[in-house]
């Protein structure tokens, strides 16, 4: 049966990643398919954020590297929040080189990645070292790996061919790969005509959703958690700006609102999903 007319339950109860279950499982304790990026650059900033949008989120999505004032006890605290308000961590890091040097920026330097993150990502282009490499470090600690096989933004050369290759890689790994970051469902991408039905259950986590924008002035472009969920059958809409406004200025009150109104939107999108074609 195709992933888009199941539950997150009945899914987490087939998967056999542990991070993919993991995250179905959560998905469907908390009714949430919304992953909150936290895009702010003050340790302070981050975690006050978390602390308010956590309890609406299945996933925090987090860019460490650009947290000006980094120390090692920001994971502590982070994990701290991931226990107290019942969420996973996907550092989107982007990884997109050879898999001896991914294999190192995963598991040393300063961040460590692998150690708290359960779900990091890449980018196809390097080819499927890529994903020997990271599966080296990830794959022994339970981690799982998206590949970025579309992008949100205006431009993106991640189509056509280029998208079935993340998609075939994908097929040949995963033991370790648990989905993709794209706009649409990939089950249907780069199969040969008589495939039959295919009992793969690839995540799509979709950045690029927004209720009161189009997009900004860099390129990004948004689309609603109805025309995400719904229509293009996406399973986590990654929701930023949207959420925490202007990082350079944290207003609790409308954060932890924008978190419920993404909530409600991305939740009611999947329950009309599973109810229209079941
Ligand atoms: O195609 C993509 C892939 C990603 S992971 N487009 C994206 O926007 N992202 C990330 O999602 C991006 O790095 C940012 O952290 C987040 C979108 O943020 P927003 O503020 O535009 O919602």
């Amino acid at each position: 049966m195709k992933p888009a007319i199941l539950s997150y339950g009945e899914r987490a109860r087939l998967h056999k990643s542990p991070a993919a279950k993991a995250l179905l499982e959560v998905i469907e304790r908390k009714k949430s398919n919304l992953c909150v990026s936290v895009d702010v650059t003050k340790q302070a900033d981050f975690l006050k954020v978390i602390d308010v949008v956590g309890p609406y989120a299945c996933l925090i999505k987090t860019h460490v590297d650009i947290i000006e004032d980094f120390d090692p006890s920001l994971i502590k605290n982070l994990q701290d929040l991931s226990v107290k308000h019942d969420f996973l961590i996907f550092e989107d890091r982007k990884f997109a080189d050879i898999g001896n040097t991914v294999a190192l920026q995963y598991s040393s330097g300063v961040h460590k990645i692998a150690s708290w993150s359960h779900i990091t990502n890449a980018h196809p282009v390097p080819g499927p070292s890529i994903i020997t490499g990271l599966a080296s470090v990830g794959k022994p600690l339970g981690r799982g790996l998206l590949l970025l096989a579309e992008m949100s933004t205006k431009g993106s050369l991640a189509t056509g061919s280029y998208t079935e290759e993340a998609v075939r890689m994908a097929r040949a790994h995963d033991d370790f790969v648990i989905g993709f970051i794209a706009q649409r469902r990939m089950e249907d991408v780069g199969l040969l005509e008589n495939a039959g039905e295919s009992e793969e259950d690839f995540l799509i986590l979709t950045p690029g959703v927004g209720l009161d924008s189009k997009g900004d002035s860099m390129g990004q472009q948004y689309r609603t958690p109805e025309q995400v969920v719904l229509e293009s059958g996406c399973d986590v809409i990654i929701v930023g700006r949207g959420i925490y406004g202007k990082s350079d200025n944290v207003d609790v009150q409308a954060v932890q609102s924008q978190a419920e109104r993404y909530r409600t939107a991305g939740w009611e999108a999947y329950q009309k999903r599973i109810s229209h074609k079941s």
